[in-house]
C-alpha cells in the first residue's frame, strides 16, 4: 500500500506533537504546517519526530494554505491549529475568531478546491457546550459557548458539517473536552499545579495563585486524544464525536492530588485571586464518549490519579534535571504510584 500523507495543523502544540509521533509510527509521510512567526518550531517538537517535514503555512492567509494542499495532496488533513487558551479570548476576540472559526474556512476552501478527496479532522471543544443544560453532554447536547473562544469553535463545528453537507467532503469534527500531559502548556491550569508542585517541592517558591477552584472539568491523556483523531479518519463515513474521560474533578480536587503526590498540602500553598476568574465561566463538564466508544472502540488508558501523577512525575524530574539533583532525591519527593 503507497504510503499516506497527513497534514497537521497547529504541529508545534501539545496535540500536533502526540499526533506526528503516532502517525510516523503508523507509516505515515507526516509534515507539519507552522507559522512563519514560530522561531524554533523544530525545537517545540518531540524527540521521534523532530525531523518530520514542516512547512511554513498561516491560518491566516489563503493563498499559503492554497499552496500547501496543492503542493502536498495530503490523505489526511488534522486542523489542530487555533488560539487556544479562553481567557485569551476576551482581550483577543477578532484574532481567536480569526484564526480559530476562519481559519478552518480558509483550510476547507483549500481542500473543497485542491485537493477534494482528503479526510479532514477538526478540534471542535467541549467550550462549545459552555453553560450546559444536560450532564453529562454528548453529541445531542445543546451548545451555549460562553467565551469568543467557545463562540469560534462553534463557528467552526458548524461549517465543518455545513462543508459534509453541501460538498460531500470527508469532515469529521471530535468534541474533544480538556485532555492534558507533561507537554500541556504552562498557562493551563493543569500544567499550571503540577509545574508549581514542582517548584514547591525544591522550595523554590511557596505560593500557587489560581483562579475558581470549584470549576470542574473532565481531564484526559492527550496521547488518548489522539488515537480518537486519527481512528475518526477511518470509518466509512465522518461523524462527529465526543472523547472524553466520563469523570469530571475540580480544580480544587486537582490540587489536592497534585500536592500530595508530592507530599504537600494544597492548602498551605494555593491562594485564590478573583482576578484570575473568568467574564463568564464554565462552571461543569464532563463528556458521554459512549458513541466513540461504540464506533471507534476508543477508550481513555489513564485515570485522573495516574494523569495527575504522570504530570508531577515529569515536573519533579525535568526540575531535579535543571538544578542537578540525583533520581534517588527525586523519588523521595514522590512517593509510589497511587
Ligand atoms: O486549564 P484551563 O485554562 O482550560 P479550559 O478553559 O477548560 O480550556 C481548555 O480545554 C478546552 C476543552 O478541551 C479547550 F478547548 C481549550 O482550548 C483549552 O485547552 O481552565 C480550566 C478551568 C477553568 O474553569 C478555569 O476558570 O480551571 C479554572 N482555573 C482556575 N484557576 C484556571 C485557573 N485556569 C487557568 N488557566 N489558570 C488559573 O489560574
Amino acid at each position: 500500500m503507497a504510503q499516506r500523507t497527513a497534514l497537521i495543523t497547529g504541529i508545534t502544540g501539545q496535540d500536533g506533537g502526540y499526533l506526528a509521533q503516532l502517525l510516523h509510527a503508523r507509516g505515515y509521510r507526516v509534515i507539519g504546517v507552522s507559522r512563519r512567526t514560530t522561531a524554533n518550531a523544530r525545537d517545540s517538537l518531540p524527540a521521534g519526530v523532530a525531523d518530520i517535514e514542516l512547512v511554513s503555512a498561516d491560518l491566516l492567509d489563503q493563498a499559503s494554505l492554497c499552496s500547501i494542499v496543492d503542493q502536498v495532496q495530503p490523505d489526511e488533513v488534522y486542523n489542530l491549529a487555533a488560539q487556544t487558551f479562553v481567557p485569551a479570548s476576551w482581550k483577543q476576540p477578532l484574532l481567536t475568531a480569526e484564526v480559530t472559526a476562519l481559519g478552518l474556512a480558509r483550510l476547507l476552501e483549500a481542500v473543497r478546491l485542491l485537493c477534494p478527496a482528503a479526510r479532514v479532522f477538526q478540534a471542535s471543544s467541549s467550550e462549545m457546550f459552555g453553560l450546559a443544560t444536560n450532564s453529562p453532554q454528548d453529541e445531542e447536547t445543546p451548545f451555549h459557548p460562553r467565551s469568543p473562544y467557545g463562540t469560534s469553535k462553534l463557528y467552526a463545528h458548524w461549517l465543518a458539517t455545513n462543508y459534509r453537507e453541501s460538498y460531500g467532503l470527508f469532515v469529521a469534527s471530535g468534541i474533544m473536552f480538556n485532555h492534558e500531559s507533561p507537554r500541556r502548556g504552562a498557562e493551563f491550569v493543569t500544567r499550571k499545579i503540577t509545574r508549581a508542585v514542582a517548584r514547591i517541592a525544591h522550595g523554590l517558591e511557596s505560593t500557587l495563585v489560581l483562579g475558581n477552584l470549584e470549576a470542574r472539568r473532565d481531564w484526559g491523556y492527550a496521547p488518548d486524544f489522539t488515537v480518537a483523531m486519527h481512528a475518526m479518519l477511518q470509518t466509512q463515513e465522518p461523524h462527529d464525536l465526543v472523547i472524553a474521560t466520563g469523570a469530571s474533578h475540580s480544580v480544587r480536587e486537582f490540587c489536592e492530588t497534585a500536592f500530595s503526590i508530592a507530599g504537600l498540602d494544597w492548602r498551605r500553598h494555593v491562594t485564590v485571586d478573583p482576578a484570575l476568574f473568568r467574564p463568564a465561566e464554565v462552571e461543569s463538564l464532563v463528556g458521554d464518549a459512549s458513541k466513540a466508544a461504540k464506533l471507534l472502540g476508543w477508550r481513555p488508558t489513564l485515570t485522573f490519579e495516574e494523569l495527575v501523577h504522570e504530570m508531577v512525575q515529569a515536573d519533579l524530574q525535568s526540575l531535579s534535571a535543571t538544578l542537578g539533583i540525583r533520581s534517588g532525591q527525586v523519588a523521595r519527593l514522590l512517593p509510589a504510584q497511587p
